[in-house]
């Protein structure tokens, strides 16, 4: 297994729309496993395809608390959402450092496929409603952080680009100290 390099906002490249998977093979449980791998490690509860620049459909989660419950959902479809919203406190390993109240459906069902590519469905609240919408809209281009006001967004965005550039230049420092 292999650790994934996670995209940072405000990468372009989080905003692509994922493609349905189409091939269930080695290839996807190595992604998967890749994936997982990075997610634990991070450490986070969740963790979206695109985030690691592969722009398919697919996604990880795992909100135990014991961290042996992967959850693994490919070409996800929401088939209900319930009327009543709740508002989560919501982080992304692709915005380190940055938590906001975001208003979503507090309960959901899904329609997805697994590794084999069975059909199953699930309903899900709480946390675990909360990240499995997070994480569909990873799939399609988008980032918490446009839920946020323009202003809330502006300054996650200048702070994320400073801190990238600092981050370079330490990098840079290494390899000239070599
Ligand atoms: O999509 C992601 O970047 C993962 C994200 C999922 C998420 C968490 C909370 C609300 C909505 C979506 C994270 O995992 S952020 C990190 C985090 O929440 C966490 C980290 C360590 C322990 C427990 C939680
Ligand atoms: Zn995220």
């Amino acid at each position: 297994m292999s650790q994934l390099n996670i995209l940072r906002y405000p990468d372009p490249r989080l905003h692509k729309v994922a493609q349905p998977v189409k091939v269930f093979d080695d290839r996807l449980k190595k992604l998967v496993a890749d994936m997982a791998e990075t997610m634990y490690e991070a450490p986070g509860v969740g963790l979206a395809a695109t985030q690691v620049d592969v722009h398919e459909q697919l996604i990880v989660i795992d909100t135990s608390e014991t961290h042996d419950d992967l959850k693994v959902f490919i070409n996800p479809e929401i088939t209900w959402a319930s009327p009543e919203k709740q508002v989560y406190d919501e982080g992304c390993l692709s915005v380190p450092g940055v938590y906001d109240g975001v208003e979503r459906p507090a309960r959901v069902k899904v329609r997805a496929l697994d590794l084999d590519g069975k059909p199953f469905e699930v309903e899900a609240d709480g946390l675990l409603a909360v990240c499995i919408q997070h994480e569909m809209d990873h799939l399609k281009g988008k980032v918490f952080v446009e839920y946020l006001s323009p202003l809330k967004r502006n300054r996650i965005k200048t702070r994320m680009v400073k801190e990238e550039r600092e981050l370079k230049r330490e990098q840079q420092k290494v390899v000239g100290a070599r």
